[in-house]
């Protein structure tokens, strides 16, 4: 019996199959024709060409957060793969699973500039999980596999793997095999909390008397949000969601007390700064959370469960430090509450709810709708209000973000799909794109500013040819509103290239695409012209709404502050 060989570039594509891939999202070139060849002779996955690679890393990247499955990217070497490195960056600072395919120059030639060339590998070293230089073509299918198991597990995160093109070509052959369970020696993240650890987190929380849950992205990315609830109501604790942890626990839960941070709500960053125990899940204490180090939360005893041990302590020291999945310590805390016979405190916890829901009272969110211009706020609500909050919701960077997370309440966990960490323009709309191939019968939402839409406002063409009716809703202030506002705040309202002149009218841009184009410029015609577009369910619909150019967005943390001093609106401290 003969035994089959493959070229480099159909293992790669037996590889993906094998690994249950339905996307992969890319752009050809030079280095990967082979592989595209190979794709194209087979129909286990489908490639969705881009209009540019940056797009590919956004699109896999927003599938990946809505299904939890790895994105898979593929792009040629030089520019096609330094395109890349926005979107790695962004996956790798929200730790999003994401394999990115990127061609290289011929073995022979790497070093010598050739067309093309750029070390990949180098250029991402500092945003990526791991990576790997493929050398050698029967290695191909266990890279591969490893990338996968490397991008997802422990805490996720991208992974580059490179390939020369001389192991791509048809001239070169090989045996195929592929082990898909993954083991590796020197790559064990630990997932079980210490026993110790769990016990003095335990003790910690039945001692105390002002508790609260700071619950993170790592909720949602390993979907503990049950478990979550599970442990809030046990504990009748209040608890916020940061930016990444919305939908952890259902923005609408009685115990939800609003996502902390710059601009989170007010009772929220009270209820931290005057906690006595903080339990803090799958959360990394950004500085977008905790204002000022050196001032937050003195009297709190932090206990930080991770999987990533350089995590803890990295800008907040943990008093209890447990490193472990956070589903699975979860279930830890659960039954050592149980074991334990975990009993409330009902008068702490009755006077610390009273203390919490006179913050409440202030109604943070408040805002006025007072002359005829369409307030941002209000447009997000009747968003909410049309869809029933059951929108996936993915949003730009910017003003618009901050609102869509205060406005729109997220019941579910992966329903909101944002870039937190790195806060990059033009994820949107790409991101939605992923978000409405795995889950087409959904409402997308992609919630815009005039300038983050345009940062990849080319996919539109992408989304007539594969046919992604998402909603696009810009908040139109014909400003980068979000530096103008720091402008107004900070800088004595001098607006240095934060006003865009030549705005295109997006409506008739996105017909010119073969979409839908809405217009929306008076508050009466609000409601009724969004109800129009969601009622669309297989065209794309490109909705701008020109809202008041001059709002902010409030609550906002005083810079330099302690984590619960912020301005309430303008002028107005807490
Ligand atoms: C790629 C990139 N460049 C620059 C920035 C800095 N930045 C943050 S928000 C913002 C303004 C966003 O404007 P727009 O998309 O119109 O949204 P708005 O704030 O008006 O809602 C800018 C320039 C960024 N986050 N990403």
């Amino acid at each position: 019996m003969t035994t089959q060989l493959f070229t480099g570039a159909e293992m790669v594509v037996k590889a993906l199959s094998a690994l249950d891939v339905k996307y992969v999202f890319g752009y050809p070139g030079g280095s990967v024709l082979d592989i595209y060849d190979a794709i194209f002779k087979q129909n286990a996955f489908e490639h969705i060409l881009v209009r540019h690679e940056q797009a590919a890393t956004h699109m896999a990247d927003g599938y990946a957060r809505a299904t939890g499955d790895v994105g898979v990217v593929l792009a040629t070497s030089g520019p096609g793969a330094t395109n890349c490195v926005t979107g790695i960056a962004t996956a790798y600072m929200d730790s999003i699973p994401m394999v990115v395919l990127s061609g290289q120059v011929a073995t022979t030639l790497i070093g010598d500039d050739a067309f093309q060339e750029t070390d990949i590998v180098g250029c991402t070293r500092p945003i990526v999980k791991h990576s790997f230089n493929c050398r050698n073509l029967e290695e191909i299918p266990n890279i591969i596999a490893k990338a996968f198991y490397i991008a997802k597990s422990g805490r996720p995160g991208p992974v580059v793997v490179e390939l020369p093109k001389d192991i791509l070509i048809p001239e070169n052959t090989g045996e195929y095999s592929i082990e898909t369970d993954v083991k590796m020696r020197s790559y064990n993240p630990t997932v079980k909390g210490h026993t110790k650890q769990i016990r003095k987190a335990v003790k910690a929380i039945n001692e105390a008397k002002r508790l609260v849950v700071y619950s993170g992205g790592g909720i949602v990315l390993s979907d503990a949000s049950e478990l979550l609830t599970q442990l809030v109501e046990k504990l009748n604790a209040p608890c916020t969601n940061t930016l990444m942890g919305l939908g952890g626990l259902s923005g609408i839960h009685k115990n939800f007390i609003g996502m902390l941070g710059m601009h989170g709500s007010l009772e929220a960053n009270k209820a931290m700064a005057n906690a006595d125990v903080i339990l803090a899940l799958g959360a990394r204490f950004d500085d977008r959370v905790t204002n000022n180090v050196n001032k937050f939360c003195p009297n709190a005893t932090i206990v930080h469960v991770d999987i990533d041990p350089t995590s803890i302590s990295k800008t907040i020291n943990a008093h209890i430090p447990v490193v472990g999945l956070v589903d699975i310590v979860l279930q830890q805390l659960l039954d050592e509450l149980d074991q334990i016979k975990f009993q409330q405190d009902t008068d702490a916890l009755s006077t610390w709810w009273q203390q919490i829901d006179q913050w409440r009272a202030a109604n943070s969110f408040s805002y006025v709708q007072a002359d005829g211009k369409i307030k941002p706020q209000r447009v997000i609500e009747a968003m909410y209000k049309i869809t029933k909050g059951e929108a996936y919701v993915c949003s730009d960077v910017g003003q618009h973000q901050m609102f869509a997370a205060q406005y729109y309440p997220f019941a579910k966990p992966r329903q909101w799909i944002n870039s937190g960490g790195l806060g990059t323009m033009g994820f949107g709309l790409p991101a939605a794109m992923g978000v409405k191939l795995a889950f087409p019968d959904s409402h997308v939402i992609c919630i815009t500013g005039d300038g983050s839409i345009q940062m990849n406002i080319q996919e539109l063409s992408t989304c007539l040819q594969y046919n992604l009716p998402v909603v696009i809703v810009t908040l139109n202030n014909r400003s980068l509103g979000m530096v103008r506002q720091w402008q107004d705040m900070v800088y004595g309202g001098r607006h240095s290239s934060s006003y865009m002149e030549s705005i295109p009218d997006f409506a008739k841009l996105a017909e010119a695409y073969g979409h839908v184009g809405i217009e929306i410029d008076t508050l009466d015609e609000l409601e009724p012209k969004l109800e129009q577009a969601f009622a669309i369910k297989d065209r794309l619909v490109f909705v701008d709404v020109c809202i008041d150019e001059k709002e902010h967005v409030y609550p906002m943390q005083i810079k330099h502050g302690s984590v619960d001093e912020m301005w309430l609106t303008k002028g107005v401290k807490a």
